[in-house]
């Protein structure tokens, strides 16, 4: 699916977020993105099916699968309306909205639950598996890249389930880069340049999907493992068990499925949009130049190229 003009879809949803940012209500700021590309995929006159969308996990606004006119125009679609929603709520850096966008049956559907994710630009044997010791996953980068352990980039989300594994990678000797929120950008940063070379921890499935379809398209190394909310979060909010049992029945897999590459991206017919939202390390956030008149920095990806576009955009 190759059609850059589908970078209007994620530059609208960034520019219709503006007026809310920094207010502290996360949902709202979702809630716009969810609006926006709503319209903006109306205008394609095609049906959709979300196959992983973020929105279940936070309960927060989330895009719904819709019925086109034209059954031959059905289209898969990966979501996270806005990557980084509490950092948008203050302003705060690397807020992006991302989708991944391909012809029908592109991409496998997974409910929105917690899972573990590891990805590398690397083509790493798949002999390396998600539940491999972190010192043969290691043993294998520095085997596969030619680097020495101090050398080897892994970016971490910082958050206190992955302290004892920042302490071990630390132990390991590999430099640590620790982001407090947004996995995506980080394999958008990866295509971009391999600043990182692994990346490890747990967090959403749908940005597992939008990681797998992007480091897919540059042959990259792409593991998950579905695991329960109940095993990662506990109070009154988590989901329970046979919710998600449910939820993972209907997609004919299981609460603790493990997932390769090509069990998750199924073509190569799609393409990654994203704009940023707030700046940040990769995307610059939206600016406002004059009344009605927005300036947006996003990144498009199909399979056969990378671009980074910049837009001047009337908007309302
Ligand atoms: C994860 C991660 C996302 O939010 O979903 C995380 O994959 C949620 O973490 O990239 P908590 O459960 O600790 O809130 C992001 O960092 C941003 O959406």
């Amino acid at each position: 699916m190759k059609n850059i003009q589908l970078i209007e879809i994620t530059e609208k949803a960034a520019i219709n977020c503006y007026g809310v940012l920094g207010k502290g209500d996360k949902n709202l700021i979702d809630q716009k993105a969810v609006d926006q590309m709503k319209i903006e995929l109306d205008k394609m006159n095609c049906g959709f099916k979300i196959c992983s969308g973020e929105g279940a996990i936070d309960e927060a606004p989330e895009l719904i699968s819709e019925e086109g006119l034209n059954n031959d125009q059905l289209l898969d679609i990966i979501v996270d309306p806005i990557e980084g929603t509490t950092l948008a709520a203050s302003n705060f850096n690397n807020a992006i909205t991302v989708m991944g966008i391909g012809t029908a049956g592109s991409f496998r559907c997974v409910p929105d639950m917690y899972a573990k994710k590891i990805f590398s630009p690397h083509n790493i044997s798949d002999k390396v598996t998600i539940n491999s010791s972190l010192i043969d996953i290691i043993n294998e980068i520095t085997r596969f890249t030619a680097k020495e352990v101090q050398d080897v980039v892994v970016a971490v989300l910082d958050k206190p389930r992955h302290q004892q594994l920042i302490e071990e990678l630390i132990e390991i000797g590999v430099s640590v880069f620790k982001i407090p929120d947004g996995d995506v950008l980080v394999s958008l940063q990866m295509y971009k340049d391999k600043k990182y070379d692994l990346f490890y921890s747990i967090g959403g499935t749908p940005e597992g999907l939008l990681n797998a379809a992007i480091i897919n398209h540059m042959n990259g190394y792409f593991q998950m493992q579905l695991i329960p909310m109940e095993q990662i979060k506990c109070g009154s909010e988590i989901r329970s068990i046979e919710l998600e049992k449910e939820e993972c029945e209907c997609c004919d897999i299981h609460v603790n499925q493990i997932f390769h590459m090509n069990d998750l991206i199924l073509s190569d017919d799609y393409a990654i949009i994203a704009t940023g939202v707030t700046d940040g390390m990769l995307l610059e956030g939206v600016k406002k130049v004059e009344k009605n008149k927005f300036k947006t920095n996003s990144i498009y990806i199909d399979n056969e190229s990378y671009r980074e576009i910049d837009s001047l955009i009337k908007f309302k």
